[in-house]
């Protein structure tokens, strides 16, 4: 099943639509963005994925030093210890590198669909040494008067949720790990719940349990606690894999809507969604059965990593979702879904 409206446009940005940070770089992927709403604009967060030209023969690999410059790693096919089965993750004598290094970059549109780079707003680096492998998929959450950004941490040590404030996207105030290795896909909610702020978060947990979708309570941003695992991988089904939680859940009159992604074994990535209690928002009220959006258009399933459809940043007017995702981890598409719908699709 698929109920997304796709946008005409799609995919509406592609990697040659923006320069890489660096004269000898070039831009692999531009994908996962955030999404928020900023001085009458549509602005997205996106995540630009890049490398060197590469070499026949061998792979050039870029890494942050902890001095902030780039360092070019080269790797060879033909030798047996490295495994390049991976077009995002290569293993070398048992060490993981990523096969490109990921900033975050602001574009701004006026009608949501033609996005464009603003002059004076600066892309966001890894900084210290567990973002030496870069930053990723960052949610926006919009609240308080300010910009609340989640995003994964990369480095050799650790795959972890880091969390930065901004006001105005000029001056950033970077707050560190909130969420220790393993752990991605944080969406923090856009109001709190009964005096408390809730987030949504992704542990990994390799041998007892999986990749399932937690929920956290916390005083003050900072302070994480009360975790509870929501929801888990189901066997046979389009997210037997991994799961994990977009954008901010949507608050509706039913109870918090959560548009997630789930992937299978075959790594495909579908859309579904979670309606949580509005009070309680660790209790699943319902979830899709089938997923609501899947990789059926041609820029969906074929890519630098093909059949993925991510999502991470959407703005919401009325009914209508403005949704953005990454497709193929390759180009950033749009797609409109309704709440009406997507409620009623629970129901069945
Ligand atoms: C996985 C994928 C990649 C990502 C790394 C690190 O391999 O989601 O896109 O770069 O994890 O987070």
């Amino acid at each position: 099943m698929d109920i997304a409206e796709r946008f005409k446009a799609n995919p509406i940005l592609r990697p040659s639509d923006i320069k890489p940070s660096l004269e000898d770089m070039k831009i692999e992927c531009l994908l996962n963005p955030g999404a928020f709403r900023f001085n009458n604009k549509t602005w997205l967060l996106c995540r630009v994925a890049e490398r060197p030209p590469q070499n026949e023969g061998s792979m050039q690999v870029p890494v942050f030093t902890n001095k902030g410059e780039i360092e070019i790693k080269t790797f060879y096919l033909n030798d047996p210890d490295l495994d390049a089965s991976d077009p995002r993750v290569i293993i070398y004598k048992g060490v993981n590198y990523l096969t490109t290094l990921s900033h975050l970059r602001l574009v701004c549109s006026e009608d949501g669909i033609h996005f464009y780079e603003p002059d004076g707003f600066k892309p966001l680096f890894g900084e210290g040494p567990l973002e030496s492998y870069g930053i990723e998929d960052c949610r926006v959450s919009t609240f308080e008067g300010g910009y609340h950004l989640t995003y994964t941490k990369v480095s050799s040590v650790a795959v972890g949720v880091g969390y930065m404030f901004t006001e105005d996207w000029k001056s950033f105030d970077r707050r560190g790990m909130i969420f220790p290795p393993h752990n991605k896909d944080c969406a923090i909610f856009d109001e709190k719940v009964n005096g408390k702020y809730f987030a949504l978060h992704r542990p990994s947990s390799p041998e007892l349990g999986g990749n399932f979708m937690w929920i956290a309570e916390s005083p003050d941003l900072w302070h994480w606690g009360n975790h509870k695992c929501i929801a888990v991988t189901r066997p046979a089904m389009w997210d037997s894999a991994r799961i994990g939680a977009g954008a901010a859940p949507i608050k509706t009159s039913e109870g918090w809507l959560e548009i997630y992604h789930g992937a299978n074994k075959e790594n495909r990535y579908c859309l579904g969604a979670l309606l949580l209690d509005l009070n309680e928002p660790w209790k699943v009220l319902a979830r899709s059965k089938d997923p609501i959006m899947e990789p059926i258009m041609d820029y969906e399933k074929t890519g630098f990593f093909g059949n993925v459809i991510f999502t991470n940043g959407h703005v919401v007017e009325g009914d209508r979702i403005s949704m953005y995702y990454g497709a193929s981890d390759e180009v950033i598409c749009g797609a409109h879904l309704s709440i009406k719908q997507i409620l009623d699709s629970l129901k069945h």
